[in-house]
């Protein structure tokens, strides 16, 4: 695995999911691995639980972490080739980052969808000027379509909690005030497609995934329906794909509630967070002893440290 940026990445899924349940039993079995190995974070967006879980993912494994949050100390980044540099970018992301690769072994990146052109979006144009020009293995801390470093803690956490071989799991978009990417609902969909879940999407119209990751799943538009008999609830909200990060729903009938609960398997409920209450999901449910939402955040650092230790021991 020479970067990480989706599950496709892995070399074999089952594998990193033993070796992401083995770290967590013992944290520090690999902590000379990364001595004198610098992994250097590079965040454009803001950020909780991915700064603090990859920050220590590396420290576990022994390396020195540095965390740059670009649009504060650095310089205003111009990501476009063949302009003319007369606006407010002092700098080009095409020295920046095979300078930042020069300072470090491994580089994480934060860059959200910017929701100004679908396509710019889609060819992960930010993330993937790092792959090319970096000269150092990087990982994907959420680029404009895939968060695959929180996939992998959900798919972690719903092999911890699960009662069945095979799961009932189903994502269900949720209302929110502001347009959100389509990166974490992606993701899911697209590792989840990986496993042998019943894996169903429940969303209004409107709100279809790019078919690159739904291929020939089809969405549930009836909420309560998709609901029924599940095991695991993970709600999610997304601006839509086709018409490109418009807001096209508020409706709080869709916020995950105990009406919505009462038809599941007593399914544990699911979010990446941060979340917002009452509108994505009800204090009931999230407050509820049903509710894995930490335990799933806590696994963010077990699916870093994972990768981090493949990674690692590529660079041996
Ligand atoms: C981001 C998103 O929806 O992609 C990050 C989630 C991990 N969420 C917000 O911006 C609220
Ligand atoms: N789930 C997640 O990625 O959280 P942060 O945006 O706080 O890192």
């Amino acid at each position: 695995m020479k970067h990480f940026t989706t599950v496709h990445d892995l070399d074999n899924l089952d594998e990193a999911i033993k070796l992401a349940l083995e770290l967590k039993k013992d944290p520090y079995q690999f902590q000379d691995l990364g001595k004198n190995k610098t992994l250097l974070l590079v965040f454009f967006n803001s950020s909780l639980r991915t700064r603090l879980s990859t920050q220590k993912a590396g420290l576990n494994l022994g390396m020195n972490v540095i965390v740059f949050d670009i649009n504060e100390g650095g310089w205003k980044l111009e990501t476009e080739l063949g302009v003319i540099m007369d606006s407010d970018k002092p700098e080009h992301i095409r020295e920046a980052v095979p300078v930042i690769g020069k300072y470090c072994d491994i580089i994480g990146v934060r860059a959200f969808a910017k929701f100004e052109n679908r396509e710019d979006d889609y060819q992960e144009k930010i993330i993937q000027q790092f792959i090319d020009y970096a000269g150092v293995p990087v990982v994907s801390m959420e680029a404009a379509t895939r968060h695959p470093l929180q996939s992998f803690a959900d798919h972690l956490t719903i092999e911890e909690h699960k009662t069945k071989e095979r799961p009932k799991v189903v994502m269900t978009w949720a209302p929110h005030p502001r347009a959100l990417p389509q990166a974490v609902p992606n993701s899911f969909v697209e590792w989840m497609r990986e496993t042998d879940y019943e894996l169903v999407v429940t969303h209004p119209e409107g709100y279809e995934l790019a078919p690159e990751f739904m291929g020939d799943l089809k969405p549930e538009y009836d909420q309560m329906k998709a609901f029924e008999g599940a095991d695991f609830i993970y709600a999610k909200s997304w601006a839509s794909y086709n018409d490109y990060g418009k807001v096209l729903s508020t409706d709080r009938s869709w916020t995950v509630s105990d009406k919505h609960m009462a038809v599941t398997n007593k399914a544990k409920f699911m979010h990446c967070l941060p979340v917002r209450r009452n509108m994505i999901v009800t204090d009931s449910v999230i407050d509820s002893a049903n509710s894995i939402v930490v335990p799933e955040a806590e696994n963010r650092l077990f699916s870093a440290q994972a990768v981090l230790k493949m990674m690692l021991d590529q660079l041996k």
